[in-house]
């Protein structure tokens, strides 16, 4: 179902600032004030939105490296992520754990983790702990084909299905793991399709079509609200910038320029917006607002990460398990 104008307006201006974020991470990137990896998902963008514009603000989210788009279409708050970004005090981790581990549990954002596939044990917990307690709200873990290649998604998809999770298990498969294929990885497509559906529903959709990934999230959310279990939903889009770091990726050593090209032609972004505009659901006024609106929030934030102190030295060894000696 085709969602109405004022929500086809809020994904664009979703899409929109997520992109307009990591754009600007993007150019800042090379003043190395910004002490931290980044893994930017340009060009991932309509995953994000469109699985969170499905959940509620007190479901919850576990994401991977990859992490700005899921946290900001959670809700996460943006001065707390660039200040992150900066390992400022102000940041979501208080300036501990840079771009691989923001949270936000106020909106339900629970975590990300920078170990491929390491988080999805952690969204399946979350699931197990919502079952328990006996609310409705249902986890959505997010992770590339990269865990894929990893035993702990398997051990993990069988525990949700003999249990029944609510739980959601995002694939984002940009056909990637830093620079190999999936198709020397992987023997064929995911296993998970050939599950029974009454276990796990699988889907697979266009990762660059934000309304069919809200469509397929949706579904699989109120099968989890149902009690009826987990799923499955594969998104299928590309990275368009290296694997890591501010730069585009044209070096031709492991992906070719047309096929760069025939991806960039799907981006997302630049896809719903024009649209949303062929349609008459946004007016070219209507954009140069939203997009000003937007600017005007990402150097608010930029400024105030640079204006906030570093954390206290005394602190560098807090957050951090040690084991006594016997
Ligand atoms: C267990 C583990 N193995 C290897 C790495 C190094 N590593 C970091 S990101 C990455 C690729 C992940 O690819 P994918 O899951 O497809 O996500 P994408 O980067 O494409 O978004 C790898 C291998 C890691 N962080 N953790
Ligand atoms: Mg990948």
């Amino acid at each position: 179902m085709t969602p109405d104008p004022d929500l086809r307006q809020e994904l664009l201006r979703d899409m929109l600032r997520l992109r307009a974020v990591e754009v600007r991470i993007e150019d800042l990137y090379h003043l190395d004030q910004m002490k931290t990896p980044v893994h930017l998902c340009i060009g991932q963008e309509a995953v994000a939105v469109g699985v969170c514009s499905a959940l509620r603000r007190d479901d919850l989210v576990q994401s991977n490296h990859r992490s700005h788009g899921h946290y900001l279409a959670k809700g996460g708050d943006l001065d707390a992520l660039i200040a992150e970004l900066h390992c400022k005090q102000t940041g979501c981790s208080r300036g501990f754990g840079g771009s691989m581990h923001l949270c936000d549990p106020a909106v339900g954002h629970l975590g990300s983790s920078s170990i491929v596939g390491g988080g999805i044990p952690i969204g399946v917990g979350m699931a197990l702990a919502q079952q328990q307690r006996g609310t409705d709200k249902v986890a959505v873990t997010f992770f590339g084909d990269g865990a894929l290649d990893e035993g702990v998604l398997y051990e993990s998809v069988n525990f949700a299905m003999l249990h029944r999770l609510p739980v959601i298990f995002v694939y984002e498969n940009n056909g990637y793991s830093v620079c190999t294929p999936l198709a020397v990885r992987q023997a064929g497509e995911a296993l998970f399709h050939r599950a029974d559906p009454k276990l796990l529903a699988s889907t697979r959709v266009d990762g660059n079509d934000v309304e069919a990934v809200r469509g397929a999230a949706l579904a699989a959310v109120e099968r989890a609200r149902a009690g009826e279990g987990p799923s499955f939903v594969e998104c299928r889009t590309y990275r368009m910038r290296e694997h890591a770091g501010a730069g585009v990726d044209r070096t031709g050593l492991y992906r070719q320029p047309d096929e760069i090209a025939a991806w960039e032609a799907l981006d997302p972004v630049a896809r719903y917006r024009r649209h949303l505009l062929a349609e008459g659901v946004v007016s070219q006024d209507d954009l140069t607002v939203m997009e000003a609106e937007i600017e005007r929030e990402i150097d608010d934030a930029f400024a105030a990460a640079a204006a906030a102190p570093l954390p206290d030295p005394a602190s560098l060894e807090h957050h951090v398990y040690t084991a006594k000696e016997a």
